[in-house]
């Protein structure tokens, strides 16, 4: 990463890193594009003497251009590329051992919950869960034994917004590394590591991708005895993506800010659409002037972001049937691509989070608000609401 002018955040601007940053002209022929390195092992010219790769589990030419690229965009020193969110979740939390603490977010991607709950706690990982709002609940909730504390921001799928530089105030009053799930945010909107984040997570398949076509995960941070760990896990356990994964997760991140831009400003137009409407009891957005968060959200993110929940009048019945009536809007879990996606997060990616502090109300409906025509977007939404 050293002799890479175009990772120097002081030098290069975002859109130019996300072009350019870990991705040299090849050396064999001037491609302008990153090879898709497929090679599963790499010749060595003596034992143990080789150019820097040895099998493709380990490190992996593509891989290392995504670590870097992606790297340089977090503001990070580090970074590495996992299969899948999940695969980067479990991950850095193999780093504890039995009788250690987790403070999640009480609002978070199911997943996340599953993951703690369901697999890490039988293995001896105490967890509990905060209202990350309010440091000061948070401060109650330290213990001596608490490792993590765990946030998104903004929230999957309520979009609260946690103030980053205070909850990172209150992990490090203990012993807690702070980690940040910027999945919802991006690098673009957001740095949580200029903020006091020790680590940002990813679920890459979301805007990083953009485009619905791959999953993947990613872990950014500084701390270098922590990235040695991360990649000793990663090989040991072996949650990598594959080549292609990574050729494509790295081909969506060169439009990520144009992506991002127009995702903000299709949201911020169905926000004002949806508060005109009376079958909308609530609609949670952190662009809204009287969103609890706005103040943080304006303070540490560019722009507001392309997620929008809303509460349907009616309860869980209309909510369920608004979710089915949308033809533009498809009717699937995930987000963060270029089409736009509309989903009930009660019975869907939540729904392993019922009868938990983090289950989620059942009349939320989530939009992730696409880049397709505006007024299709619009009308699609309101013949929708009609049709209730
Ligand atoms: O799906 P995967 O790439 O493994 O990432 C998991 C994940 C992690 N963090 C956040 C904030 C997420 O939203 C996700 C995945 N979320 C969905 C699939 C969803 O529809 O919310």
């Amino acid at each position: 990463m050293a002799d890479d002018v175009f990772a120097d955040a002081e030098a290069w601007g975002f859109e130019t890193r996300a072009i350019r940053a870990g991705q040299p002209h090849d050396p064999t022929s001037g491609a302008v594009v990153t090879p898709i390195s497929l090679a599963t092992t790499f010749v060595q010219e003596d034992v143990g003497v080789h150019r820097g790769y040895e099998y493709s589990r380990t490190g992996n030419p593509t891989r290392t251009a995504l670590q870097e690229c992606l790297a340089s965009l977090e503001g990070a020193a580090h970074g590495l590329a996992f299969g899948s969110g999940m695969a980067a979740e479990d991950t850095l939390l193999r780093t504890l051992a039995p009788g250690d603490h987790i403070i999640l977010g009480n609002d978070a991607y199911g997943g996340t919950f599953r993951l703690i709950s369901a697999v890490l706690a039988p293995m001896g990982i105490e967890w509990s869960a905060a209202d990350l709002t309010d440091p000061a609940a948070l401060a109650t909730e330290m213990r001596p034994n608490t490792k993590v504390v765990w946030a998104e921001t903004p929230t999957n799928p309520l979009l609260t917004v946690i103030d980053l530089e205070a909850i990172a105030e209150v992990a490090h009053s203990g012993d807690a590394m702070f980690v940040v799930d910027n999945t919802f945010a991006t690098p673009y909107l957001q740095q949580p590591l200029s903020l006091g984040a020790d680590a940002v997570i990813h679920s890459t398949t979301k805007y990083c991708g953009g485009h619905s076509d791959v999953v993947g995960g990613f872990v950014a941070l500084n701390d270098d005895a922590l990235a040695e760990r991360l990649a000793y896990l990663q090989n040991a356990i072996g949650a990598i993506g594959s080549p292609f994964d990574n050729y494509l997760t790295l081909r969506g991140l060169k439009t990520l800010a144009v992506r991002m831009d127009r995702h903000c400003e299709s949201a911020e137009a169905v926000v004002e659409f949806l508060q005109s409407r009376n079958e909308v009891i609530e609609v949670r957005y952190p662009g809204l002037p009287d969103h609890p968060g706005h103040e943080a959200a304006a303070r540490q993110m560019k722009k507001f972001g392309g997620m929008v929940s809303f509460r349907v009048a009616g309860g869980k019945d209309a909510a369920m049937r608004l979710a089915v009536s949308t033809q533009v809007f498809s009717l699937a879990e995930s987000l963060g691509a270029v089409e736009s996606l509309i989903e009930h997060p009660g019975a869907m990616t939540h729904a392993s989070a019922a009868g938990s502090p983090l289950e989620v109300p059942d009349d939320l409906i989530r939009l992730s608000v696409g880049i397709e025509s505006l007024p299709d977007l619009l009308g699609d939404l309101a013949a929708a609401f009609d049709r209730l």
